[in-house]
């Protein structure tokens, strides 16, 4: 039996939204029982749609559930891109924000999920993975998330060999009827960690690349219950947190110095990647351009290129982005 909040409604018409497919729902019933749902067209014609972590009311018709009312939501975990609210999930108590320590850590990026999370009405607590790929700097940088939160928020690290006690501190919080989200960028290990609290790889994961990015193996978002009744939501790894749409303009304006550089590559088209003849990736091995100024210029670019669009839209960039990767590099090889 799940623990599902008091409504005015009999319980065996309330549900919980686990995952989302355009007009189609896959919610939980109080029992535990999964079942595929949709809108009546009542519903359907009102400007709410429901989110992962929803609570809904509707009736169970053979295999389908018709779902005819949100129900009030405690939290809602968003952010404002332009005109447009990205919802991450509602109905959510912690909100785990995982960072890896080693490139991926940031504390500015941190700084802008903790204001996420505390305008959610949700509490932050912050998992730092990879401690095994920096061995001896993890109390330095445990000490330096502690200057940004101020001791505020509950903050632990982990790292592959110390899964035991992942488990056991992320079970404190776990409670049953609590729900949990994990978020931050791609291969950070976030899967990972769910498949821990699991007991089993029900998720996929993926090794990082060589350039130790992660490669957004997880596409959709989605609320697993644990064993104990707790619930967990997955989420794709985040592109960005909090940049506008139009900073596409002024991310160029900051590392005008890039645009100079590439109206000197061979190819019209250059990604700076790997073409021959590319004058970004020249002034790389030179040393006239800082690794750390083109890395940050490239986040940058993709953030704001995401922003503005929905978590579908994004979704579908990405996987274009990525099969447009691949491409790439066939036609390079295919080059004599
Ligand atoms: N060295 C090390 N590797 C880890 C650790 N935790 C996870 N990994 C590895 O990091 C890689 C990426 O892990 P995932 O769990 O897929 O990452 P994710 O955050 O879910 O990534 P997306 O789904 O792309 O957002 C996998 O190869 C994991 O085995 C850790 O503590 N130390
Ligand atoms: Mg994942
Ligand atoms: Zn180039």
């Amino acid at each position: 039996m799940l623990q599902f909040p008091k409504f005015d409604l009999n319980e065996t018409n309330v549900f919980r939204v686990t995952n989302v497919n355009h007009d189609t729902y896959q919610v939980v019933s109080f029992t535990g029982e999964s079942s595929v749902a949709q809108l009546t067209g009542k519903l359907y014609h009102q400007q709410q749609r429901p989110v992962i972590g929803d609570y809904v009311a509707g009736k169970s018709n053979a295999d389908l559930v018709m779902i005819d009312k949100l129900l009030p939501r405690q939290t809602e975990l968003k952010r404002q891109n332009g005109e447009q609210i990205q919802m991450f999930g509602v109905n959510i108590d912690y909100v785990f924000i995982t960072m890896a320590l080693n490139e991926d850590f940031n504390l500015n990026r941190l700084q802008r999920y903790l204001t996420l999370a505390y305008d959610s009405g949700a509490t932050p607590v912050i998992l730092l993975t990879k401690a095994d790929l920096v061995a001896g700097k993890t109390d330095e940088q445990k000490l330096a998330v502690d200057s940004v939160t101020f001791g505020a928020v509950e903050c632990m690290a982990f790292s592959r060999t110390q899964f035991d006690q992942a488990h056991r501190e992320l079970m404190r919080f776990l409670k049953p009827g609590k729900t949990g989200i994990l978020i931050g960028s791609s291969g950070v290990g976030k899967s990972t960690l769910l498949n821990l609290l699991l007991d089993e790889s029900r998720i996929a994961t993926k090794a990082i690349r060589d350039d130790g990015k992660g490669r957004h193996t997880t596409t959709t978002r989605e609320l697993h219950y644990l064993a104990n009744g707790a619930a967990m939501i997955d989420s794709p790894g985040v592109r960005s947190v909090g940049i506008n749409a139009d900073s596409a303009d002024s991310v160029d304006q900051v590392f005008k110095r890039i645009k100079v550089l590439s109206r000197e590559c061979r190819f019209k088209d250059c990604q700076h990647i790997s073409e021959p003849g590319c004058a970004v990736q020249q002034a790389l091995k030179a040393g006239a351009l800082d690794q750390h100024v083109w890395e940050n210029y490239q986040k940058m670019i993709i953030e704001a290129q995401y922003a503005g669009l929905s978590s579908r839209e994004i979704e579908n960039a990405k996987l274009q982005r990525m099969m447009g990767g691949k491409q790439v590099h066939k036609q390079i090889w295919k080059r004599p």
